[in-house]
């Protein structure tokens, strides 16, 4: 017999109501042998998602579908040569709720389907490693299989950063931390980071209290800052750059704006003085225009220049990216930054937005402050936060001068770059945004 009729077709079975889903992660690949009710793969709806189980034991032999695909009832999952073992009676799909809050909606129950949606996310049981904690592992946004294999291995999920759609946490995304995890205790010789756990403090003893739910956006930032806190040794470097010219320059540009470009909201601001300077400093040093491959063994030096913003939004810090912003003028980037400001304040923003920063500005100027001690923006190495521009009395050799001046707080990755090349990175800022006309392109 040939081997072709001995491979079978794994459809997505009856799914209930969910009549269109969409593939978000595919488990298994050609030549893995998978058991009987191994997860194939995840499908999601607005409403939940599913893992669909394999009906049979075998070797995939193919898989035909792909992660975005729209798949229904019927749609061919992938090619299998079964081993022979018994079918599954009915494997059914694995369900949970779409998004980690707690606050979201149950799964909306479906009218009685062939096989039966599981109405909860899996119960978890007991923890084998005391390290987990089991109120953020519950509340993680990661597929029934992803849980189990984060529990075979140990693996607080409450402490995975999310690489999936909607921050969803994916196998890689375990193996990941895991790696990091071996990495930092090798490298330390200290088995990895141990602190204490944070004690539960029901806080309503001392008074009123309220509870409010971290937004989505806040609680993957805070993953991202909190490893990026612990694992870079940072430092900062403060410094203050003369703006007196630079000022009276953006306000005369201001000034010189079309009426059509004022209708537009297009406004001179001096964040894009910044870019541009910034775009000069990692020309000048470029080691600022890198950032260290996965193994911690090589600096990837990147030939373009691209610099992201955090921007604050009611739902919390984001950072879009103004691309190549050294073939933009300063009147360009100055209009790209509000929109891509708006577009964040809107949720609007790609996830290729905000991809492919080489460095990043923090401007809290606007604001208020002093100087402050902004996180680096991994894989970046560097970045710059700005503070609220001050008159000062400045010492010219005679006398002493109003000047205005601006303070500039650059933190960076002690690993790449060292104080000297720190300290040369905000002298030379201060040096060309003293001299803005350079910087209007
Ligand atoms: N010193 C004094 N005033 C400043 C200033 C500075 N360094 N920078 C901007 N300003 C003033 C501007 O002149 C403007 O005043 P007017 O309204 O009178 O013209 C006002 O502040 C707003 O400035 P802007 O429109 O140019 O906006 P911005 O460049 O200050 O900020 C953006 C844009 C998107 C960076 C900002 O809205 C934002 O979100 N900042 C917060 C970023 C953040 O949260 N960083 C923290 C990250 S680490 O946790």
């Amino acid at each position: 017999m040939a081997k072709d009729s001995l491979v079978k077709e794994v459809v997505i079975p009856d799914i209930g109501d969910f009549d269109s889903v969409e593939v978000i992660e595919i488990l298994v690949e050609a030549g893995d042998s998978i058991a009987v009710e191994d997860s194939l793969i995840s499908v999601e709806s607005d409403k939940a998602t599913m893992e669909i189980p394999a009906p049979e034991a075998g070797v995939v032999v193919e898989v035909k579908v792909a992660i975005g695909d729209q798949v229904s009832q019927g749609s061919l999952v992938l090619l299998l040569e079964p081993s022979g073992d018994a079918p599954a009676v009915a494997a059914a799909p694995v369900v949970e709720k779409s998004a980690p809050a707690a606050s979201q909606p149950a799964p909306v129950a479906a009218p009685q389907p062939a096989v039966q949606p599981v109405a909860q996310p899996q119960q978890l049981s007991p923890s084998p490693t005391a390290s987990i904690n089991e109120v953020s592992f519950a509340r993680a946004y990661a597929s029934p299989s992803v849980r189990k294999f984060a529990r075979e291995l140990g693996v607080d999920l409450g402490r995975v950063a999310g690489s999936g759609r909607k921050g969803r946490i994916i196998k890689e995304d375990v193996k990941a931390f895991v790696k990091q995890v071996l990495t930092q205790g090798m490298g330390q010789g200290t088995g990895g980071m141990v602190v204490a756990p944070m004690p539960e403090i029901d806080f309503s003893q001392w008074g009123e209290v309220e509870t409010q739910k971290l937004s989505k956006i806040n609680k993957l930032t805070g993953k991202f800052l909190h490893r990026n806190w612990v694992t870079i040794p940072h430092v900062t470097q403060f410094d203050q750059a003369d703006i007196t010219e630079l000022d009276a320059l953006r306000k005369t540009m201001a000034a010189d704006l079309s009426d059509e470009q004022k209708d537009k909201g297009s406004k001179i601001t001096m964040l894009a003085f910044l870019i541009k300077a910034v775009v000069s400093g990692l020309r000048e040093l470029p080691r600022f225009n890198s950032s260290l491959d996965a193994s911690g063994e090589n600096l990837i030096l990147k030939n373009y220049f691209n610099v992201g913003i955090a921007v604050d939004t009611p739902d919390g810090l984001v950072v879009p990216v103004v691309h190549d912003a050294d073939n933009k003028s300063l009147v360009d980037i100055a209009a790209e930054l509000g929109e891509i400001s708006q577009k964040a304040r809107d949720k609007k923003l790609k996830p290729s937005d905000m991809q492919g920063g080489c460095m990043t500005i923090s401007s809290l100027g606007g604001i208020g402050g002093t100087q402050f001690t902004p996180i680096v923006n991994a894989p970046e190495v560097a970045i710059l936060g700005v503070s609220r521009h001050k008159m000062t009395p400045v010492w010219n050799g005679e006398s002493f001068e109003p000047r205005l001046m601006l303070p500039l707080s650059l933190s960076y990755d002690h690993r790449v770059v060292d104080g000297a090349d720190g300290a040369r990175f905000t002298s030379f800022m201060a040096q060309v945004l003293a001299d803005a006309n350079g910087l209007v392109k």
